[in-house]
């Protein structure tokens, strides 16, 4: 029979992802629990023609449910995870709360499936899995097919990341700011400290001591955990651009074994969940807006680094949708590798 599903933070930017998610990819399920916090309790919403109501996150909400996407911040996922994997529940967890715990997958289906080995529903035992951070499933969607051809040995990874990276208050202020500037008035800073709208800044993130952001570091923990490699260099700078949906990502690549940019052009046509635009002639690339709502990465921009020798270094530019495969899709996707 089918799982029954549980959908944690359902009221928020990617809870209601996952829900189109689950409806456009026709996921199974047997019954599904809208699940969140008290104060969006008593909500009403309609799935697949049929009315529910949001129950408030409780430890009894998990009794009898199969597999429970979670979204709503790490505190609730430290919270509450572990309660739904003793009751039996296999936990697909979007926060960072257990990513680089060891025992813990760390999964994008397309790149690492294998973590996951050993996970299996109808047994009655429970687990957590964890999605990446968006960004890291968006560059490592890319990077991973030339990885496998080359070996990576060094990447640096600028990010351009949009307003639902924080969420859907965040994507809400970038349009009000938006309004308030072209009107003159002042912009309203609630959710970020400075002015979004005609603007950028250093990701929001806590600034750690070697002065890297968390985003940062989570771009290099997290690969190298995905790619199994504790020696793989990875640096990154990540800055917040008033964007909606989408993320972007300038990404260098210095690989060990040569790779010419033809090559690594049909690897990555040939890429499952990637979509190569790279009109040198028209001077079109990808773009945040041509991936919004969009299930495929898109990488363009293929080229040579100039600044290294022998086809040991590589340029791609990289756009994904944040909420949908940098969240909600890739979670559906590993929910999926369960059936
Ligand atoms: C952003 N990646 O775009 C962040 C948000 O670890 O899941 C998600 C943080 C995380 O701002």
């Amino acid at each position: 029979t089918a799982p029954s599903l549980a959908v944690v933070g359902v009221t928020g930017a990617v809870g209601q992802e996952f829900l189109s998610v689950l409806s456009d990819r026709d996921f199974p399920f047997r019954s599904i629990k809208m699940l969140a916090s008290k104060r969006s309790s008593g909500k009403r919403l309609t799935f697949q023609g049929c009315d529910y109501t949001v129950e408030e996150l409780t430890a009894d909400s998990f009794d009898g449910v199969d597999i429970a996407l979670f979204s709503a911040g790490g505190s609730i996922s430290k919270e509450f995870g572990p309660v739904a994997v003793e009751r039996g529940t296999i936990v697909v967890d979007n926060s960072s709360a257990f990513r680089m715990e060891e025992k813990v997958p760390l999964v994008i289906p397309e790149v690492n499936p294998e973590a996951m080995d050993g996970i299996k529903l109808g047994t009655g035992k429970g687990a957590l899995i964890a999605n990446p951070n968006c960004s890291t499933i968006i560059c490592l969607m890319a990077a991973t097919p030339l990885h496998q051809r080359a070996k990576v040995q060094r990447m640096v990874v600028s990010t351009y990341q949009a307003a639902s990276g924080a969420g859907a208050a965040a994507m809400e202020e970038l349009e009000l700011q938006t309004r308030e500037v072209l009107e003159g008035k002042s912009p309203t800073c609630k959710i970020f400290k400075q002015q979004y709208a005609f603007n950028l800044f250093s990701h929001n993130a806590p600034v750690l001591s070697n002065g890297y952001n968390e985003e940062e570091m989570k771009l290099v923990k997290e690969t190298r955990k995905i790619w199994n490699d504790k020696n793989v260099k990875v640096t990154a700078t990540c800055i917040r651009v008033p964007v909606m949906r989408a993320h972007a990502e300038s990404i260098n690549l210095q690989f060990e074994n040569p790779l010419d940019e033809d090559t690594a052009r049909n690897i990555l046509k040939n890429a499952p969940g990637v979509v190569v635009i790279d009109d040198r002639a028209s001077n079109l690339f990808p773009t945040p807006l041509e991936v919004s709502n969009k299930d495929d990465v898109a990488v363009g921009r293929i080229r040579c680094d100039v600044s290294q020798e022998g086809n040991h270094g590589l340029e791609i530019f990289v756009c994904g949708d944040q909420i949908r495969k940098g969240a909600a899709l890739n979670a559906v996707q590993i929910a999926e590798m369960l059936l």
